[in-house]
């Protein structure tokens, strides 16, 4: 038997094999649970070994068609590649392949949505300078584009720590007993990391006005070390509706010294001391966590957010909220997990 790939295809139907490929991989790549495309990948695989058997050269639909293994549909396709020179399908499937490749270009920019790069896709934009040359870019987006590259590299966690420890460093000049955590991928415990997600809170400080102060302190500070280095959100709040308290949220981009280092993307929250525990969950993730524990708490009868867990929620059809609920839980994590009645996860069990 052929191990695949050892025997070279024979000249003669080489377009044929070739044209059936690519399109068997476009259905494998579409292919949901039980759609009828599972259907297609197969039945392409068993037309392609049988062709790549053959020892002549088909000349014709109906020639196609008596080769074993090889239907009605792949047969008329095969007529199309001998008397066009390409299958129909796979000019319909080149545009495609166009579009989907310039608008994942365009959404691996920060930023942009699919949306966007939809709309920029279908007013002609094909490369990242065509973005560029927009006047309307948001403050995100232009970063995005500024620091395109190095945003792609992923942050080794001995850097990561780094970075903490430069947001640690100066919020602890303020006050010494600030804490600063280092959530997200990083605190899951993966080997690298896509940004640097960090909390900071201090004891005790719950009003809106102190943790202004700090953010401020921090962002002031830390711009001018050089250390953060541009924007992709100015500083701002969410207040909580059920205590409104408020929580301070930047997004930026920073970058160690040393004439080689690289632009990461951080991201800064200042919440109040009640909220750290929910915040804690929610910022160390993952979002699949977060989701099923979201869930959980619903089928209880209650609320979990990054503002702390809600009891007494009530709900309507459809499971729509009706109240808000009352907060029970949210300084810890732990305290979170007791009153959802579930194991305490610590944070590598977090990867879901
Ligand atoms: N989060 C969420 N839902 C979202 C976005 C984020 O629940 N739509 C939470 C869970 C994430 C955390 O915020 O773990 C941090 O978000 P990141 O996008 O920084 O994701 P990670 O840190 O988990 O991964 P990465 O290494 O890509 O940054
Ligand atoms: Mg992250
Ligand atoms: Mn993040």
């Amino acid at each position: 038997p052929h191990v695949a790939g050892e025997k070279q295809d024979p000249a003669y139907n080489k377009a044929i094999i070739e044209q059936l490929t690519t399109l068997m991989s476009y259905y494998d790549k579409i292919k949901t649970k039980g759609s009828k495309e599972n259907f297609k990948v197969i039945n392409y695989r068993k037309a392609i070994t049988a062709i790549r058997a053959l020892d002549y050269e088909i000349k014709s639909e109906e020639m196609a068609l008596k080769v074993p293994r090889v239907g009605k549909k792949i047969a008329q396709k095969i007529g199309e590649c001998i008397s066009l020179g390409q299958m129909k399908k796979l000019s319909h499937l080149d545009w495609d392949k166009e579009r989907s490749q310039v608008e994942t270009l365009f959404r691996s920019v920060y930023g942009v949505g699919s949306e966007k790069a939809t709309e920029w896709y279908n007013k002609g934009l094909r490369t990242l300078d065509d973005l560029r040359k927009l006047p309307d870019l948001t403050q995100n987006q232009k970063s995005g584009l500024k620091y395109y590259h190095d945003l792609l590299v992923r942050i080794p966690r001995a850097e990561v720590e780094q970075i903490g420890l430069k947001v640690e460093t100066s919020a602890k000049n303020l006050h010494p007993d600030i804490q600063s955590h280092v959530t997200g991928s990083y605190r899951r415990g993966r080997p690298d990391c896509g940004d640097v997600d960090i909390v900071v809170a201090r004891p005790n400080i719950d009003r809106g006005e102190e943790l202004y102060q700090i953010m401020e302190h921090i962002l002031h500070d830390l711009k001018n070390q050089g250390f953060l280095v541009d924007d992709l959100s100015v500083p701002y709040y969410v207040e909580s509706m059920a205590d409104g308290l408020k929580h301070f949220k930047y997004m930026g981009i920073c970058r160690l010294p040393g004439a080689n280092s690289v632009h990461h993307h951080i991201d800064i929250l200042v919440v109040p001391w009640m909220h750290l525990g929910a915040v804690l969950i929610y910022f160390t993730g993952n979002d699949i966590c977060n989701r099923s524990m979201r869930l959980l708490a619903a089928n209880r009868g209650m609320r979990l957010s990054d503002k702390g867990l809600f009891a007494g929620v009530l709900r309507g059809p459809k499971r729509k909220r009706v109240n808000e609920g009352h907060w029970v839980a949210g300084r810890t994590e732990k305290e979170i997990f007791d009153y959802l009645k579930i194991k305490y996860l610590e944070p590598h069990e977090r990867e879901c």
